[in-house]
C-alpha cells in the first residue's frame, strides 16, 4: 500500500500533459474575458466554441448555461466557420444548457466538426409549438450535409421541442447517438431525413414523448437496445426505406399508442427481435428511468454495439446477471452491484469508497488514472480510464473498502479518473461499475 500512495502521489504531480488545448468553461465562476484555462475558465459555452480548434476538449462545469446566466447566443455553432475537427465538449457533473424557452435550433453541427463528441450536456426548456424548434441540428433541409462520425452520448433532452435533427440533401453518416434520455419532447426525439444517412442509434431511452421518438427515412442506420416508453410512437419511417427487420432490434417497447409505423414495418408489426415489455422503471413519476433488479431489460442488449458509459458513467456493459457473459441492459442506464464514492483536496487528500450490493460480488476494486479514456477488454465491463496515464496496480479489498493518499498541492486542471470494479470468484469475472473523477 505505502508503494502505490508513493506511486500515486507521485504522478499527481506530474500533471496532465496534453498536446491539445483544454477549455475551460465555468457558469458560476468564469468571466468570458478570461483566457480559457483552468485557473481562468470562461462564462459561456459560446465564448468556449469561439476559441476552439482541431482536437482540442471543451469542459463544462457544473452549472445553468442559458441567455441570461450566461449570456449565450442561440444556435451555439460547432464546426460552422472553423475547422473544429475531433472537438470534445465534455461536460462534468450536472451541466444543464437552459434555452429559455426559444424557438429554432439550439446547437447547431456544421460540415467542419468530424468525429466531434458532445458527452454529459443537458439540453433543457424549448418552445413546443414551432415545427421547425430543434436542440441539436446537423445540416439544413436539402442542404450540404454535415459532419460524419460525430458521437452523441450521455446527454438529456428534457422539455425541448425536437431533440436531434439530421437533415437530408447529402447523407449524414457515422453518428453514434448514445446512451442519451429524452423526456417531454414536444416533437419528435430524434429525425434522420436522408435515405441514405446510416448512423447508429442505440442504447438510448425515450418517454413521455407527445410525437415520434426515431422518425428515420434511412435504410441503413441501426435502432438497437433501446427503450421506447410512453411515446405516441417508438419507431417510423418514411415512405421508401426497405424492411428494417434487420436493424431495429433489441429495443423494448412499452405503452406507446403505435410502437413502430411505416413503410419499413409491413402491417405496422414490431420486428420480433424486440422486448414489447414494461422496462420496470425505478420510479418514472419522478423522472427516475433507471431499471429495477427485476426488469427484463437486464443483460438484454446486443452486446455487438460500441459500448463506453451509460448516462451515469457506469461502465455500459455490466454482467450484472453473473452469467459470463456481458451484455448491456436495454436503456441509457445501467444496472451494477457496484458503487463508488471519491474525493479530493489539492493539498490535503485523495479519498474514496467502494462498495457491492451484491453478495456474489464480494471483492471490490479501483484503478486510478490521469484521464477519461476507454479500455475494451473482450469479455469484461469497458474501463473509463485513459490506458495511457494509468496509475500503478489497482486497490483491492473485500467489499466495502475505503482509502486515501495524501495529496500534494495540485495544479489547477489536473484531474483523477477511477474504476471501480468488482470481482464474482464463482464465475470467474470482472464486473464493472461506475467511473468516478474529481477535477482539482
Ligand atoms: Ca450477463
Ligand atoms: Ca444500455
Amino acid at each position: 500500500m505505502f508503494t502505490k500512495t508513493l506511486a500515486l502521489a507521485s504522478l499527481l504531480t506530474l500533471t496532465s500533459v496534453s498536446a491539445q488545448t483544454e477549455y475551460w468553461v465555468d457558469a458560476t465562476n468564469g468571466l468570458d474575458t478570461n483566457t480559457g484555462t483552468a485557473a481562468s475558465p470562461l462564462k459561456s459555452v459560446g465564448a468556449a466554441l469561439l476559441l476552439a480548434g482541431t482536437g482540442d476538449t471543451i469542459f463544462l462545469h457544473a452549472g445553468t448555461y442559458s441567455s441570461q446566466a450566461t449570456g449565450e447566443v442561440f444556435p451555439l455553432q460547432v464546426g460552422s466557420s472553423v475547422t473544429q475537427d475531433d472537438l470534445t465538449i465534455r461536460g462534468l457533473g450536472d451541466v444543464r444548457i437552459d434555452f429559455g424557452g426559444i424557438t429554432g435550433t439550439g446547437l447547431r453541427v456544421g460540415l467542419l466538426c468530424n468525429r466531434l463528441r458532445l458527452t454529459n450536456v443537458g439540453f433543457f426548456n424549448m418552445d413546443k409549438t414551432d415545427w421547425w424548434t430543434t436542440a441539436v441540428q446537423a445540416g439544413s433541409y436539402n442542404g450540404p450535409g454535415s459532419s460524419a462520425d460525430v458521437e452523441l452520448d450521455r446527454c438529456r433532452f428534457v422539455d425541448v421541442n425536437r431533440g436531434i435533427v439530421l437533415w437530408q440533401g447529402v447523407p449524414i453518416t457515422g453518428w453514434r447517438i448514445h446512451d442519451n434520455l429524452f423526456v417531454d419532447c414536444g416533437n419528435d426525439c430524434i429525425n434522420e431525413f436522408d435515405t441514405s444517412s446510416a448512423n447508429e442509434l442505440f442504447d438510448n431511452t425515450f418517454v413521455d414523448g407527445a410525437h415520434l421518438a426515431i422518425l428515420s427515412d434511412a435504410d441503413q442506420t441501426v435502432v438497437a437496445n433501446n427503450i421506447f416508453s410512453g411515446m405516441r410512437v417508438g419507431v417510423a419511417s418514411g415512405a421508401t426505406p426497405s424492411a428494417a427487420t434487420a436493424r431495429v432490434h433489441s429495443n423494448a417497447f412499452w405503452n406507446n399508442s403505435i410502437d413502430v409505423e411505416g413503410a419499413a414495418f409491413p402491417g405496422g408489426t414490431l420486428p420480433p427481435a424486440n422486448y414489447p415489455v414494461d422496462p420496470q422503471f425505478v420510479n418514472p413519476t419522478m423522472d427516475d428511468f433507471h431499471l429495477q433488479s427485476t426488469s427484463p431489460l437486464i443483460d438484454a442488449g446486443d452486446p455487438t454495439l460500441f459500448v463506453r458509459g451509460d448516462l451515469d458513467n457506469v461502465s455500459g456493459a455490466v454482467d450484472s446477471d453473473f452469467d459470463g457473459t456481458v451484455r448491456t441492459d436495454v436503456g441509457c442506464y445501467e444496472s451494477t452491484p457496484i458503487s463508488l464514492a471519491m474525493s479530493g483536496t489539492s493539498g490535503a487528500t485523495l479519498t474514496w469508497s467502494v462498495s457491492s450490493s451484491s453478495a456474489q460480488v464480494p471483492v471490490t476494486g479501483l484503478w486510478f488514472s490521469q484521464d477519461d479514456g476507454l479500455i475494451q477488454i473482450p469479455g469484461f465491463s469497458p474501463l473509463l480510464i485513459d490506458p495511457n496515464s494509468l496509475i500503478g496496480p489497482a486497490f483491492l479489498g473485500t467489499a466495502p473498502f475505503t482509502g486515501s493518499v495524501p495529496l500534494p498541492t495540485i495544479p489547477a486542471g489536473v484531474r483523477v479518473v477511477a474504476q471501480a470494479f468488482g470481482f464474482d470468484p464463482n464465475s470467474n469475472t470482472l464486473v464493472g461499475g461506475p467511473a468516478g473523477r474529481v477535477q482539482f
